[in-house]
């Protein structure tokens, strides 16, 4: 199934797994019940991640839920057989060679072997906390901040021009907020592309506000975490917005 499939229904939830966080055991439940409450995809990764564990975890994912898995790699030791498809991240806004095509030039031989499908994603990471999240310190981003809407325009175009199937607009996990509405709005208008947002979404309000001003994809980890009856709220607002 392609991006595309994903998102025929509309609006469309995934939940994050981070294997760093995660015993496979609770991986898996936790998978159990994003299913049950509704979300639409896996996506497993984290900014330090290893392949044995995400091996482990994604492995454990896929025997508690039926969902598409999809591993959201920081490097190339993100990459697992296990998962059904793999976002192929460039992040746009990194000063580092390293996460623009380094760490996936080290990938890509190991990818062809596995037969985990690729989608093409443009990652492109705003900065809405007070301190630097972990992907802006480690991506080595060229910052862009809650007023630069124009330079999240441009990220994202370049994107597209590539050829992604995706662009994700990252406030981080964990962040202070999510990337500003006027920002998502404003993105969304000039792709054509879908747009996927996450980072610091914690409650069905926020996440109203990003699907109401043109995210396709929502994305929560942190909250799915901490909080699964928050996720199951979340997920049933992102629903709930597709069927007015
Ligand atoms: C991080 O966008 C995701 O890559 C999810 O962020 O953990 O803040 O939900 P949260």
């Amino acid at each position: 199934m392609d991006l595309q499939d994903i998102l025929k229904g509309g609006k469309t939830h995934f939940t994050l797994i981070d294997p760093d966080n995660q015993s496979p055991g609770n991986a898996g439940e936790l998978a159990a019940k994003a299913e049950e409450y509704g979300s639409d995809a896996i996506m497993v990764g984290g900014s330090t991640a290893g392949n044995e564990v995400t091996d482990t975890v994604t492995k454990a994912i896929r025997r508690s839920c039926n969902l598409p898995t999809i591993l959201f790699p920081s490097t190339a030791a993100g990459v697992s057989a296990h998962a059904d498809h793999i976002f192929w991240m460039m992040l746009m806004n990194s000063k580092n060679r390293r996460f623009l095509v380094g760490e996936q030039m080290k990938a890509a031989p190991h990818l062809k072997k596995m037969g985990v499908d690729p989608i093409p994603m443009g990652y492109v990471v705003i900065s809405t906390s007070r301190e630097p999240t972990t992907v802006e310190k480690v991506g080595e981003v060229d910052r862009i901040g809650e007023e630069d809407i124009d330079k999240a325009v441009a990220y994202s175009l370049t994107a597209e021009y590539y050829g992604m199937s995706c662009v994700y607009l990252e406030a981080g996990s964990g962040a202070d907020k999510p990337v500003p509405v006027e920002m998502v709005r404003t993105v969304r208008g000039e792709i054509s592309v879908p747009l996927i947002v996450g980072g610091g979404m914690r409650t069905p309000d926020s996440v109203v506000e990003v699907v109401e001003a043109g995210a396709d994809v929502i994305v929560t980890g942190t909250i799915a975490e901490r909080d699964p009856m928050m996720l199951a709220r979340i997920i049933s607002a992102v629903k709930a917005y597709q069927s007015v």
